[in-house]
């Protein structure tokens, strides 16, 4: 066979690939050394912790154009392109019947997050949903104690399995043991009995930490991928000015975020993700809550 009907192996297209990217990359930085306001709103960005890969990229295509000389609407331009790469999910006016389950590592947030949505959706909302509290915690000694603390507080039941299929409940929520991906199995099994006996639709949650660099938050997502994650859930807002990795990590992974928990009062410290909040708090550093 001649060299040309040889046919292209994915990994020739994949070389090419990248080297197509390289060149890209270069031709944005070369085009915007000669843009030195560009240069500048990238330089911003950059300390604020995007990649500076990112962000050359993005603003390139703008140099030789009207806004090269506007820093104001540089800034502007980068920020209406981080808002439509992130998502969130509005919280419904009518929720649906559901088993909301809480997943991700240890000490996370992910009992207080179950107390905060449960005291939400049985007391905080125009309608009263009726909730159940479930444990899936079974490993750790003195899990239970903490959601028993709530549901006593709180006036929500705890419920066992058995209870699901009376689908008597709105909102079930279910706290899980924080865990490195080992509960995996259990977790599609509790989901498969879920969806095989009774009416309830599952909601699945990723819980993650600002405060987690992104390498840690694709770890850790990487873990729970198996399970179809529907939502990320973040929390610790409050220790940290600098979101840049969340933000990162939510631009590069589609899903949307839902609630965000700022501190450790519950079930005051919860909030309804927004692109506002986000933003505000990604760029005002010091000056947000
Ligand atoms: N500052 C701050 N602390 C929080 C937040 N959410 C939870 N915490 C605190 O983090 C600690 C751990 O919270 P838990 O809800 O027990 O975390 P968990 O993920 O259930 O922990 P494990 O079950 O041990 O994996 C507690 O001291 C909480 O008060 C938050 O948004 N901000
Ligand atoms: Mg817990």
């Amino acid at each position: 066979m001649k060299n040309k009907d040889k046919p292209v192996t994915v990994e020739e297209i994949q070389v090419l690939r990248n080297e197509i990217l390289l060149m890209h990359e270069s031709l944005a930085k070369d085009v915007i050394s000669h843009a030195p306001l560009v240069k500048k709103v990238v330089d911003i960005f950059v300390d604020k912790g995007l990649d500076r890969k990112w962000v050359e990229k993005l603003l390139a295509p703008l140099v030789g154009s009207s806004f090269e000389e506007d820093e104001v609407m540089l800034v502007a331009y980068l920020l209406e392109e981080l808002d439509s790469l992130l998502t969130v999910n509005e919280e419904a006016k009518k929720l649906d019947k559901r088993v909301h389950i809480i997943v991700g590592g240890t000490g996370i947030g992910k009992t207080s997050l179950v107390g905060k949505l449960g005291a939400r959706y049985a007391y905080l909302l125009d309608k009263a949903y009726k909730v159940a509290f479930f444990n899936f915690d079974h490993h750790k000694v003195g899990a239970i104690e903490q959601l028993e603390h709530y549901a006593d507080a709180m006036d929500i039941p705890i419920i066992s399995l058995e209870d699901f299929v009376d689908n008597e409940y709105d909102i079930i929520l279910v706290d899980t043991a924080g865990s490195t991906g080992d509960n995996l199995d259990e977790l599609d099994s509790l989901m498969k009995i879920i969806s095989d006996s009774t009416l309830y639709n599952i909601e699945l949650s990723l819980v993650l930490s600002a405060t987690s660099r992104v390498k840690d938050l694709n770890r850790i997502y990487n873990i729970y991928k198996a399970l179809e994650i529907n939502s990320f859930i973040f929390t610790k807002l409050d220790e940290t000015y600098d979101i840049s990795d969340m933000i990162t990590f939510l631009i590069e992974n589609e899903k949307p975020v839902t609630y965000l928990s700022i501190g450790q009062e519950i079930p005051e410290d919860l909030i309804v993700a927004t692109k506002e909040y986000l933003l505000n708090k990604f760029m005002n550093e010091e000056d947000s809550e």
